[in-house]
This record gives structure tokens, C-alpha cells and sequence, in this order.
């Protein structure tokens, strides 16, 4: 395979209030302290760092039902949207480095904007679809599927600052990859939406190659969508990302993480990638954290075409005696 040249725009979004953790708005920071600029630069990418959205502080943001700061997670998805929007609309592919996982709303809703018609991979150990109704927690993290499905949305009661949110993926556009830690009000969600879905079984069972396989086959059935990564750092198994608010025994391989990168890399569709949850207040030593936050940045390489093979530009001339 060519390897191509890309163009990154990165926005960090240093949120945590989609759930209740603190340390996750440590990330962007963290992920760039690690050099993910300049290894993406070193690689041969274009790099353009849009800084950091800042979100507006929220008085008074009761829960609505146990749907927990409505008001500053709404708030904070619309600008983030907007900042997507713009990044996409330089030209980018759009790393939106998170923050909680409440943040694909923001993300993937400005993505859609300049895109309109989006494919959504999402790689977790958890399917972040419950609806505010059904949540178990209130938590929004794991609710940020619920708003962006047409299908859904007669399941979804209205609640502040969320009104500028319409819908905008089909059910039979998104793939679950990695899933350990499901709901049974999330489970009864895909099932009758018909979502496909790779979960840890399915990765048990037809290794990580088959699972792309068919992942890019079912996603490019139709048309050839513009690709929404939306990866969260709790899909890798705790021992290599133990500094995340939520980890779930038992999770994808760094070398089974990484293969989707490069397999998602060479369709030459993703348009976007989120990287979220990393929270160094839930490392224990300074080494479990720089596992989880090397680890974030290694995945993003692979996403704009490090490979473990190895890499040469193509007007590489070897050296004459
Ligand atoms: N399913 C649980 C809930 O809805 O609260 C746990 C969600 C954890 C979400 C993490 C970020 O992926
Ligand atoms: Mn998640
Ligand atoms: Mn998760
Ligand atoms: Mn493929």
C-alpha cells in the first residue's frame, strides 16, 4: 500500500463532567506532553494544533431526572461541535483528544456537519447508548450514542442546552468493536436496532484481522462514507491502559488496538478520531499512567499510517559510497 501523505488538525477538549472522575480533562495536555505532534510530524503527517476549547462554567446544573450536569455536558458539546466543524472544514482529518466520552456528541454532531453522511466506528468496552432514561448511572458518557441516532430519537426526553442537537448517524452506520461491559437496557438497544456489533467474543472468535475484514465490508456495503474513529482507551485491556475511569477486565491486546488503526488507516476514509478517557488521576504509578497515555498516542500513529513494518517516504534515495 502507497503511503499517503495526511493532514491532522487536533483539538483538545480538557471536559470531565460527563462523568464524575476528575483527572479525565488531563488528557489533552497529557497525550500532547507525550510528543503526539511531533511523532505524527516525524511520520510525515501535516500537523496543525488548534489548542484547547474552553467550556463555560455551569451554575445551578441540577440533575434532569438522574441525568447528571445536563446543562455544562450540552454546553460543552455544542462548542466542541463547532470547533470540529471548523477543523474539518480546513481540510483536516479531526483528532479530538478527550476528555470523557460524553464528547463524541460534540464531536461526531461537527463532524456530520461538514460531512453530512458519516460511518461511526466505536471501539470501548462499553456501548455509551444508554438513553437518559435508561442509564443506570445518570453518567452522560455513557449515553452519547442515545443522541445521535435517528432511531432513537423518540426515546429521548429533551433536556437543557441539549436542543441544538439533532441526530445524525443510522444505526446501520455504526460498528461496535471491543465491547465487554454492556447494559441489559443497552443490549436490548442493539438488538432491536440491529447494531452490529464486535464484542470481545466476536474478537475471541475471528481474531482482530476478520473482525476489520468485516467491518470495512459491512460499513462500505453501500457507499463509501467518510469514517468517524471514535476510540476510547478503556477498549484496551486494563493491564496496558489501567489510568481510565471505567476499565473492564479482560479487553483488546495493544497489537489487537493497533491493528485497527492500521486497518481503519488504509481504507483512506477516516475523516475523524476521537481518543478519550485517559485519566491520569486513576493511574496508580507513574508508569501505569504513561502506559495508558503512550498507548493513546501510539493508536493515533496508527491511524495516519505508522506501521509496524516500517515506514519509508516515497522519495527516500539510498545513500552512494
Ligand atoms: N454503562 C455504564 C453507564 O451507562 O453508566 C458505564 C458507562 C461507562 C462509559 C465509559 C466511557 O465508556
Ligand atoms: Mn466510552
Ligand atoms: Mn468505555
Ligand atoms: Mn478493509
Amino acid at each position: 500500500k502507497r503511503s499517503h501523505h495526511h493532514s491532522v488538525g487536533i483539538i483538545g477538549a480538557p471536559f470531565s463532567k460527563g462523568q464524575p472522575r476528575d483527572g479525565v480533562e488531563k488528557g489533552p495536555d497529557l497525550i500532547r506532553a507525550a510528543g503526539l505532534v511531533e511523532k505524527l510530524k516525524a511520520q510525515g503527517c501535516a500537523v496543525k494544533d488548534y489548542g484547547n476549547v474552553t467550556f463555560e462554567e455551569v451554575a445551578n446544573d441540577e440533575p434532569i431526572g438522574n441525568v447528571k450536569r445536563p446543562r455544562a455536558v450540552g454546553s460543552a458539546n455544542q462548542r466542541l461541535s463547532t470547533a470540529v466543524h471548523a477543523v474539518k472544514n480546513d481540510g483536516h482529518t479531526c483528532v479530538m483528544l478527550g476528555g470523557d466520552h460524553s464528547l463524541a456528541i460534540g464531536s461526531i454532531l461537527g463532524h456530520a456537519a461538514a460531512k453530512k453522511d458519516l460511518s461511526v466506528v466505536w471501539v470501548d468496552a462499553h456501548a455509551d447508548i444508554n438513553t437518559p432514561l435508561t442509564s443506570p448511572t445518570g453518567n452522560i458518557h455513557g449515553q452519547p450514542m442515545s443522541y445521535l441516532i435517528h432511531e432513537l430519537q423518540s426515546k429521548i426526553p429533551v433536556l437543557p442546552n441539549f436542543s441544538w442537537i439533532k441526530p445524525c448517524v443510522s444505526a446501520k452506520d455504526i460498528v461496535y468493536i471491543g465491547l465487554r461491559d454492556v447494559d441489559p437496557e443497552e443490549h436490548h438497544i442493539l438488538k432491536l436496532l440491529g447494531i452490529k456489533v464486535y464484542s470481545m467474543t466476536e474478537v475471541d472468535r475471528l481474531g482482530i484481522a476478520k473482525v476489520m475484514e468485516e467491518t470495512c465490508d459491512y460499513i462500505f456495503s453501500k457507499v463509501k462514507k467518510p469514517i468517524h474513529l471514535s476510540y476510547d482507551i478503556d477498549a484496551l485491556d486494563p493491564s496496558i491502559s489501567p489510568a481510565t475511569g471505567t476499565p473492564v477486565v479482560g479487553g483488546l491486546t495493544y497489537r489487537e488496538g493497533i491493528y485497527i488503526t492500521e486497518h481503519i488507516c488504509q481504507t483512506g476514509l477516516l475523516s475523524a478520531v476521537d481518543m478519550v478517557e485517559v485519566n491520569p488521576k486513576r493511574g496508580r504509578t507513574d508508569g501505569e499512567i504513561s502506559s495508558t497515555v503512550n498507548a493513546a498516542v501510539d493508536l493515533i500513529r496508527g491511524c495516519f499510517g505508522k506501521l509496524r513494518e516500517g515506514n519509508h517516504p516515497a522519495d527516500y534515495k539510498m545513500p552512494l559510497p
